[in-house]
C-alpha cells in the first residue's frame, strides 16, 4: 500500500489534516484503533475559538456547525456568590461557537466517507519506520493480516496514549509536565443549559463549569479529588455539589434531569518538543496536553493542523521545504501561549489541597482585578477566544 501522507489516529486532528489535504489534492490513508461509533461516543471540548471555526469552513465542514452552532460574544466568571461577565465582542470584536467535537468529528467522517478517502479503523500494532530517511512507512494489523504502508510523510495525529510520539528518540526528545491535584467529573443531560452563556464559577467547595452543546442538553463539570471515581456520585450528589458551587440565582432557576454520560479526566498540562523529526509530524493530543479550563485542547489541534497543511501543501506544490523545516517551531510558539492561558485559569478558578488564606486572598484579588479591569478583561478575551495562527 501507498500513499503521500500516512495519518496515525483518526481524532479531530487527523481527520481535519486529512480533509484540508484530500482538498489539495493530497492523497491520505488514516489508520484509526478504534471504531467509527467508539470514537463518536468520547464527549470532549465544547468550545472553537474563531482560527478553529475558520479552519473547519476553508476544509469545507463548516455548514452544519454554521447553521446550528451557537455564537458566544461573553463569558461568566462567578466567585463569592456573584457573577460579572467578560464581554469579547465589545473587548476585541471577536467571539467563540459552541459545537462539541462529537459534531466536529462526525461532519469531519462523513465529509471523508463522501470524497472517498480511505480511513482504516480498528488498525492495531501500528509501528513506525525509517521517520528519518527518505522513504518512511507504517506496519500495522488490519482484519487480522499484517500491512505495510509505504508514504512520504507520517502526521503522528494518535492522541497523549499514540505511538507516533514515542517514536522519536529519547536523546531528541524533551517532555514538560504539571499533574493537578484533581480531576474534572464531567455530565451530559438533556436539560436546557443552566445560562444563555459559559458560567466558570469559583467557589469554596472547588471549582464548577456550566456549559452547554444545544438548547436541549447541558454539559457540567466540578473539580473532584483525582482518588474519586464515577461510581462515588450518583446523579443526586452531583446535582446537589454543582448546585452549592454555582450563584444562587442560576442554581435555582437551573433545570437537572438524569445523566447521559459520566466520566472524570485528571487534569495535566504536557508538552513535547520537537513536534517533527525527521519525516514524522506530531499533531495535537499527540504532542500536548492542556487542562481543559481554558478550553484549548481541541483549538491547539486545529492550530497545529492549520500550520502542519501548509507545510505540506507548499512541498507538494512547490517542493518547497522551508515550512516544514519550522512547523515545529511555528506551532509550538502557540502551544505555549494556550499552556500558560489554561494553567492560569485553572490557577484561577480551583481550590488546591494545599492552598492557604493567602493564596485565596490572591484568587480572589486576582478576580476582582479582572471584574474592574477593562486592560484584564481584553487580555483574558484575546486569549480565550484564540491567539492568531
Ligand atoms: P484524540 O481526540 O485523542 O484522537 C487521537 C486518535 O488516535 C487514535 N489512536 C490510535 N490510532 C492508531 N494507532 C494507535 N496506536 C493509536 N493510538 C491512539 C485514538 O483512538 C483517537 O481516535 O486527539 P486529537 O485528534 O489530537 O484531538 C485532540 C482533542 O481530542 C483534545 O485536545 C480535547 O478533546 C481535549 N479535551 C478537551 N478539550 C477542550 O478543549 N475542552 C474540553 O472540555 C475537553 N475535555 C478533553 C476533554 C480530553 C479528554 N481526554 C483526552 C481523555 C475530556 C477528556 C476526557
Ligand atoms: C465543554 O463544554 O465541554 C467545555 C467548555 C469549556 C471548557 C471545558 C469544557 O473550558
Amino acid at each position: 500500500m501507498r500513499t503521500q501522507v500516512a495519518i496515525i489516529g483518526g481524532g479531530p486532528a487527523g481527520l481535519l489534516l486529512g480533509q484540508l489535504l484530500h482538498n489539495a489534492g493530497i492523497d491520505t490513508v488514516i489508520l484509526e484503533k478504534h471504531s467509527r461509533s467508539h470514537v463518536l461516543r468520547r464527549i470532549r471540548a465544547g468550545v472553537l475559538e474563531q482560527g478553529t471555526v475558520d479552519l473547519l469552513r476553508e476544509a469545507g465542514v463548516g455548514a452544519r456547525m454554521d447553521r446550528v452552532g451557537f455564537t458566544h460574544n461573553g463569558v461568566y466568571l462567578a466567585f463569592k456568590n456573584s457573577s460579572f461577565r467578560i464581554d469579547f465582542k465589545e473587548a476585541i470584536g471577536r467571539s467563540v461557537t459552541v459545537y462539541g467535537q462529537t459534531e466536529v468529528t462526525r461532519d469531519l467522517y462523513d465529509t471523508r466517507a463522501a470524497a472517498g478517502a480511505q480511513t482504516l479503523h480498528g488498525v492495531s500494532d501500528v509501528e513506525l519506520h525509517d521517520v528519518e530517511r527518505e522513504a518512511p512507512y507504517v506496519t500495522f494489523t488490519h482484519d487480522g493480516q499484517g500491512h505495510r504502508l509505504d508514504c512520504d510523510y507520517i502526521a503522528g495525529c494518535d492522541g497523549f496514549h499514540g505511538v507516533s510520539r514515542k517514536s522519536i528518540p529519547a536523546n531528541i526528545l524533551i517532555e514538560y509536565e504539571k499533574i493537578y491535584p484533581f480531576g474534572w467529573l464531567g455530565v451530559l443531560s438533556e436539560t436546557p443549559p443552566a445560562s444563555d452563556e459559559l458560567i466558570y464559577a469559583n467557589s469554596d467547595r472547588g471549582f464548577a463549569l456550566a456549559s452547554m452543546r444545544n438548547a436541549n442538553l447541558s454539559r457540567y463539570y466540578i473539580q473532584v479529588p483525582l482518588s474519586d471515581t464515577v461510581e462515588d456520585w450518583s446523579d443526586a450528589a452531583f446535582w446537589d455539589e454543582l448546585r452549592r458551587r454555582l450563584p444562587v440565582a442560576t442554581a435555582e432557576a437551573m433545570q437537572t434531569g438524569p445523566s447521559i454520560e459520566k466520566s472524570i479526566a485528571p487534569l495535566r498540562s504536557f508538552i513535547s518538543e520537537p513536534m517533527r523529526y525527521g519525516r514524522l509530524f506530531i499533531c495535537g493530543d499527540a504532542a500536548h496536553i492542556v487542562p481543559p479550563t481554558g478550553a484549548k485542547g481541541l483549538n491547539l489541534a486545529a492550530s497545529d493542523v492549520h500550520y502542519l497543511y501548509q507545510a505540506l501543501s507548499r512541498f507538494y506544490r512547490h517542493q518547497d521545504v522551508a515550512a516544514i523545516a519550522t512547523y515545529s517551531h511555528r506551532a509550538l510558539r502557540r502551544v505555549w501561549h494556550s499552556v500558560r492561558f489554561s494553567w492560569t485559569m485553572t490557577n484561577l478558578l480551583h481550590r488546591f489541597p494545599e492552598q492557604t488564606m493567602f493564596d485565596q486572598r490572591l484568587q480572589e484579588s486576582e478576580l476582582a482585578f479582572l471584574k474592574s479591569s477593562k486592560a484584564a478583561q481584553t487580555a483574558f478575551a484575546e486569549n480565550y477566544t484564540g491567539l492568531p495562527f
